[in-house]
This record gives structure tokens, C-alpha cells and sequence, in this order.
């Protein structure tokens, strides 16, 4: 399927499983009409290699910018969140160009999705709290309301 929108960006890991490491990877993105999905990439060949995930856009609740913090540093400055049904992918653009591009076109393409978030949080999740309202559950109700 034709893509909407590509470009080499940074996730960090989605930490699905219990002890699972805090990472981030370079990887090649590629957002279509049904999926946002990243794949391995080879800097020095500029070769796309296998893909490592896929999130399909009727899956997804929320996408927002992430609000600056103690995360940010001269590499990861442009953030945003997509809030999904099984967690939260945070990608950093490389420019603000670059993430109000994504965001605002994976937001055109999830409009009409029945999952929609009411509520959301600007901030990340780290060590174990959300750093907007300190509220200690990883699935603790958004602490901002949510507007598409
Ligand atoms: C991996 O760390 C990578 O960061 C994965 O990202 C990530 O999966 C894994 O988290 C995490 O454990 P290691 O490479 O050190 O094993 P990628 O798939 O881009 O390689 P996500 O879910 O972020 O794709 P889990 O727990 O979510 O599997």
C-alpha cells in the first residue's frame, strides 16, 4: 500500500513485557491508510531491512505531542505519542517540522476511529510514573482532556 508518510525516526521500546529494557532505536517509518508500522534500517547501505512492528490505525486511541522533560535531550527534542490498544509508542522527530507532520496526519487518518481517548497525558511515563500527575498505574486514566 501506497505510503502517506515516511521517514528515519527514533522509538523508544514499547516495554510490553515485564522486564523488558528501556531503548531506543533508529527505524525506518512508514505510515499508510491501514497501518503505522517501522522496520530495521541500515545507515550505512540506506537498505530497509525487516519490519520489527506494525499498529494498525483503527487500533489507535491518541496521538499527541509529548510536552518537554527531563527526557529530552539534544537527540530526542521533537516527541509524540500514539496510544494504541495494547500501549504507548513514543517517536522523536528529528525537527518540528517533522513531528507536526506526523501528528497531524496520523491524526487526519485516525479521526474517525470509535476508540478515540477522551483523555490523554502530555508527559512521558518514566520509571514508573507518569511525570504530568504522578499517578503510579501505566493504564492510570489521562490526566488531559483530549481533543481531535
Ligand atoms: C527491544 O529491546 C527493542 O527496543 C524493541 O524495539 C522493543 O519492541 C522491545 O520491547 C525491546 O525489548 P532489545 O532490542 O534490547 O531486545 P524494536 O521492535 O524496534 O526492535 P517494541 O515493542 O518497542 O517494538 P517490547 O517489550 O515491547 O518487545
Amino acid at each position: 500500500q501506497e505510503g502517506l508518510l515516511s521517514e528515519i525516526l527514533v522509538k523508544r521500546s514499547q516495554q510490553r513485557r515485564r522486564i523488558s529494557p528501556l531503548n531506543y532505536k533508529e527505524r525506518f517509518f512508514i505510515l499508510t491508510k491501514s497501518a503505522l508500522s517501522y522496520y530495521e534500517c541500515n545507515m550505512a547501505t540506506q537498505k530497509v531491512g525487516n519490519r520489527k512492528g506494525s499498529i494498525a490505525l483503527t487500533k489507535i486511541k491518541c496521538v499527541e505531542k509529548v510536552l518537554p522533560t527531563a527526557e529530552i535531550t539534544p537527540d530526542k527534542k521533537f516527541p509524540f505519542q500514539v496510544v494504541h490498544d495494547s500501549g504507548c509508542l513514543y517517536v522523536f522527530s528529528p525537527s518540528e517540522d517533522s513531528q507536526t507532520r506526523w501528528v497531524k496526519m496520523l491524526q487526519k487518518e485516525i479521526s474517525n476511529n470509535t476508540i478515540l481517548a477522551l483523555k490523554y497525558h502530555p508527559c512521558f511515563w518514566i520509571e514508573g510514573e507518569w511525570l504530568c500527575c504522578q499517578q503510579t498505574a501505566r493504564n492510570a486514566i489521562g490526566c488531559k482532556e483530549y481533543q481531535l
